[in-house]
């Protein structure tokens, strides 16, 4: 997995992608970074990205030439034969206006050779560098943030933790939220008794068929409080519907 950044703040994101498990993974030569700062494709000579927005309005809105030169020059990197295809070639804007990201998508954005981000700062980007080159527009969620850099990052991790070799076994061996449509179930390590709080009996009885169903049973109850529209995808057992239909009388108004 390559990733390419064009941002203004390239500092930003090495910073964030060369820690812990991605950080990990660069430094074995399981995924890369490149960075590419849009302000050395400024047009003007002076590093000027941005102007005033056409029609008036707060703000000022990144020039599309910039961005269309970082991106003509990346492009030509990554493939040697400029003339070659570069259809299939992945330009992910960070916007929130973009359709939301989740765990699908970044399970088969892993699968590409190369992903480009773009990052945009400001009101905004001209639309017509976007219509350009842009594939997909990504928002990570109903927030505004003041740039792409972060969603950037929260995709390429997520992204990351996908590509085979990057997780150990031991990190990639659990089961997780999302991957079952079900949130995980609380987890607990020593000591026993922490300020006078136990960890619950169940997992210290060494009865691996109570503990596994206490943990479904966990999962289903945080998925019903926190997340009950993730119930509609999750794959359940008639003991599952009835452990939920239990909860359900015992907690009426807790549960939708
Ligand atoms: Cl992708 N960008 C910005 N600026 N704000 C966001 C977002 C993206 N996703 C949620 N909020």
């Amino acid at each position: 997995m390559n990733f390419h950044v064009m941002t203004l703040f390239p500092e930003m994101i090495e910073q964030g992608m060369n820690t812990s498990i991605t950080g990990r993974a660069i430094a074995k030569g399981l995924l890369s970074l490149e960075t590419i700062n849009i302000r050395d494709y400024s047009v003007t000579g002076n590093g000027r990205i941005d102007d005033y927005p056409y029609g008036g309005g707060a703000g000022m809105v990144m020039q599309a030439e910039p961005i269309y030169r970082a991106y003509e020059d990346l492009r030509s990197r990554i493939t040697d034969d400029p003339t070659k295809d570069t259809e299939h070639l992945r330009v992910i804007y960070l916007t929130p206006q973009g359709r939301v990201f989740h765990q699908e998508m970044a399970q088969e954005m892993a699968r590409e050779e190369h992903l480009i981000f773009l990052c945009g700062h400001y009101e905004g980007v001209d639309e017509r560098v976007i219509e350009a080159i842009v594939t997909d527009q990504v928002s990570i969620g109903d927030y505004v943030l003041t740039g792409g850099e972060l969603p950037a990052m929260v995709m390429m991790d997520a992204i990351s933790r996908m590509v085979p070799g990057v997780l150990s076994n031991a990190e990639s061996g659990q089961s997780e939220s999302f991957s079952d449509h079900l949130l995980e179930y609380p987890q607990y390590s020593r000591p026993e008794i922490w300020r006078g709080q136990s960890v619950p009996s169940v997992l210290l009885s060494g009865h691996h068929g109570n503990v596994d169903r206490w943990r479904r049973e966990q999962s289903l109850l945080r998925t019903q409080q926190n997340r009950p529209e993730l119930l509609n995808n999750a794959d359940l057992s008639k003991g599952d519907l009835a452990f939920l239909e239990s909860i359900k009388q015992k907690n009426p108004e807790k549960v939708q």
